[in-house]
């Protein structure tokens, strides 16, 4: 699909609820559905083992993705290796599609020894250096600012690369939202803007936080398109990215692209949904579920046999329970790392804070020596 000056070509709907064909279809790769396939039923499979673990006490804190796998492999799908994904919460799978390994995911989720970040972010916030995925930030919209900036860097510099930023449909109230989306604007920055609508801002419904619900709409203000897909259509996701990402790499500048879809969980482990939602409106999210549709899809289509996906899930399930078993089992960080790599020796205040901290963790059974360097 080739864009230039306008979005018309973008089509809302592939495939409807039920899984049938809505729209003509691209000329799609018969593997390329199946792996797509796959890359949706991981999320969700690593999805509900994280909270397992998140529930029994084993890990802190997880943003299920449950509902919006389509928004996020659909979009991210369509980028190619040397664009770069700024995400918000959601959107570790995606992560774990352009290549960040398993084994590095829960380690993350673990906040253990082998985790990238050092157990220094919460867990729940990926990075990955390799496929260009940098470390999120808890507070809402910040990466909308970064994304741009990182953007229009590299079209200063000549490069062919375009910045996925990815945000909820609340993070459209941050003050980050308007600036960066104004700057990208002015300065044909590439950028494809990719607000993920799941209808809440944790117990904030949209009715309640902007009086324009159309939120393609507010892209006119800022002199960009603004187009609404099916978030719950993979492929309705992935043909809009791909135009849009075509579109900023060909210098034509940024866009907003607008994937409606509902988190069918709370807003993370520590909320619960059923104090500020009707029961009524899961359950017909649930009849529009991503995954399920997209799975008729390829059975109708001869590209999944009967009883495959559960073959497909069972492997998948294996592989990332043998990887909880090898992470869970990973020494923690060790206490030392606390005052490590901000300064290149460690000022005397800090020291001093340490030994005290050691100290005190000695008293209650929990110290750890590390490799002996320590106590200073
Ligand atoms: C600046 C800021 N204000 C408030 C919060 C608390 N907070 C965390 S998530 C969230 C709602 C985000 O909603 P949305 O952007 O729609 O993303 P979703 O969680 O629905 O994916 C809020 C208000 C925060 N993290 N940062
Ligand atoms: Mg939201």
């Amino acid at each position: 699909m080739t864009i230039v000056d306008s979005t018309s070509e973008i089509r809302e709907q592939y495939l409807g609820a039920d899984g049938a064909v809505t729209s003509e279809l691209p000329d799609y790769d018969d593997a390329w559905l199946r792996d797509i396939f796959v890359h949706l039923l991981r999320v969700r499979c690593v999805d509900q083992r994280m909270l397992k673990l998140q529930r029994s006490g084993r890990i802190g804190f997880v943003g299920s993705m449950l509902g919006q796998e389509a928004a996020m492999i659909g979009t991210a799908a369509a980028l190619r290796r040397q664009d770069w994904m700024w995400s918000g919460l959601r959107e570790g799978g995606a992560a774990l599609m352009r290549g960040l390994p398993l084994s590095e995911y829960v380690a993350q989720m673990y906040c253990n020894s082998n985790d990238t970040a050092k157990g220094r972010q919460m867990c729940n916030h990926f990075q990955h250096k390799d496929s260009n995925y940098p470390s999120w930030s808890s507070v809402i919209g910040t990466q909308i600012a970064h994304g741009v900036g990182a953007a229009f860097a590299a079209k200063r510099k000549g490069v062919d690369e375009v910045h996925a930023v990815y945000f909820g449909d609340g993070a459209t109230s941050s003050n980050p939202f308007h600036s960066a989306m104004n700057f990208a604007g002015v300065w044909k920055a590439p950028v494809v803007f990719v607000c993920v609508n799941n209808g809440w801002a944790i117990s904030v419904p949209a009715s309640q936080q902007t009086a324009q619900p159309d939120y393609a709409r507010k892209a006119a203000a800022y002199g960009m398109p603004g187009v609404t897909v099916d978030g719950n259509d993979v492929l309705a996701c992935c043909e809009a990215s791909k135009a849009l990402v075509e579109r900023a790499s060909a210098g034509h500048g940024p866009a907003l692209l607008v994937v409606n879809t509902y988190r069918l969980m709370g807003h993370s482990s520590s909320d619960d949904p059923t104090k500020y939602r009707d029961a009524d409106e899961v359950d017909s999210w649930e009849k529009r579920d991503p995954i399920a549709r997209y799975k008729k899809f390829l059975e109708t289509r001869g590209l999944l046999a009967e009883g495959e996906a559960d073959t497909i899930e069972a492997s998948l399930l294996a592989e990332i329970d043998s990887t909880v078993h090898a992470e869970e089992a990973a020494q923690p960080m060790p206490l030392k790392s606390l005052v490590e790599d901000v300064y290149a020796d460690v000022p005397r205040h800090l020291r001093a804070q340490y030994n005290e901290f050691l100290r005190v963790a000695e008293r209650f059974g929990d110290a750890q020596r590390g490799d002996g360097a320590f106590p200073l």
